[in-house]
């Protein structure tokens, strides 16, 4: 029911945070894919990951003073790392040195602060043999032979999509990216999926669970049944690449665009291309002009700690949201 997610449209302006043992190697978050590492290496990043200066009431606290109504937390990205306690894979928070559930500590300080949360999950993944890797466009590195079973892919994620639906309280939202791993490159005439990802039972469970739980995925395509925001990646609504055209899409779908700070979503060491306050505050208003929220990215350091450069900039974002954009 649309009404009763007026406060999306209402929001206009999230966090998008992307961190998790990818964040380790500071080359962002394909460093799995880009570095041809296989799933047997990658694995050992499991063994590093121990943000001792992460904290959650700080990171919601930032997102709230900000200005953020809302927070996407990568819950599992491409390369399959779970950041919550999951019963249905090993690859986990829990198995990490660090050991504490930070899906949970998020979610908790979200409830608590009165910020909405929407979890960030992979469709697409580097790890499973289940996966259906041998059509994927990515992940061909990661040195799984086979071939992949969807109907075990599928129930795996059910299983995890319930967890996350019923032990962290409210969920706003689920943000699904990946869709594209089983599609012909934006441009091509056929974009048509190599497998059937079976939308109707995954949305289904979901507004079964969460019935208020608002479901997006970044697939660049026309919107699917069932979805209930339209997202663009790095694009204002209509204006380049995906899905319908603004003027379609405002009338049908709340909207939402997500950008970066620099250039990165995981935390990059190099990337010191940071866009100026000035050029973040004119991206929101003319998101907002779009009718679209901005959903803006950080990719936290390693050690959960958060880089000078974004804490500043989102300061400084909430500063003038406070001077100016009062209606
Ligand atoms: C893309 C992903 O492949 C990127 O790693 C990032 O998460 C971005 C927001 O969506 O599809």
């Amino acid at each position: 029911n649309l009404k009763d997610r007026q406060w999306f449209t209402d929001a206009k302006f999230g966090l998008f945070i992307h961190w998790g043992p990818f964040s380790i190697p500071g080359s962002g978050e394909w460093v799995m894919n880009e570095r041809k590492i296989t799933v047997k290496n990658y694995t050992r990043l499991m063994d590093f990951f121990n943000p001792i200066d992460f904290n959650a009431q700080e990171w919601v606290s930032m997102a709230k003073n900000a200005g953020m109504k809302y927070i996407t937390l990568i819950t599992r990205h491409h390369d399959g790392f779970s950041m919550w306690d999951t019963k249905y894979s090993d690859f986990n928070i829990m198995n990490s040195p660090y050991k504490k559930d930070i899906v949970k500590m998020v979610a908790d300080e979200c409830h608590k602060q009165g910020v909405k949360l929407f979890l960030y999950y992979s469709l697409l993944d580097w790890r499973r043999e289940d996966y259906p890797h041998e059509t994927g466009r990515t992940g061909q590195y990661s040195g799984r032979t086979g071939k992949g079973d969807y109907a075990s892919y599928l129930q795996f994620m059910k299983n995890q999509l319930t967890e996350l639906l019923t032990k962290y309280g409210e969920i706003s939202g689920i943000w699904f990216d990946g869709h594209w791993d089983q599609t012909a490159p934006e441009g091509e005439k056929d974009r048509s999926s190599r497998i059937d990802w079976k939308y109707d039972e995954i949305y289904g469970l979901i507004h079964k669970l969460q019935p208020q739980c608002m479901i997006g995925n970044n697939h660049h395509l026309t919107p699917f049944d069932g979805e209930d925001f339209q997202m663009f990646e790095r694009d204002l609504p209509g204006e380049n690449k995906s899905g319908l055209s603004f003027q379609e899409a405002s009338n049908k779908l709340p909207l939402e665009t997500c950008e970066t700070i620099n250039g990165s979503w995981g935390f990059n060491i190099t990337d010191t291309s940071y866009k100026t306050p000035k050029q973040l505050i004119d991206y929101l208003v003319r998101a907002s002009g779009y009718g679209a929220n901005l959903l803006l990215n950080i990719g936290p350091m390693p050690n959960g700690d958060i880089q000078p450069e974004f804490k500043e900039r989102l300061a400084y974002m909430g500063k003038w949201l406070q001077t100016y954009g009062q209606t």
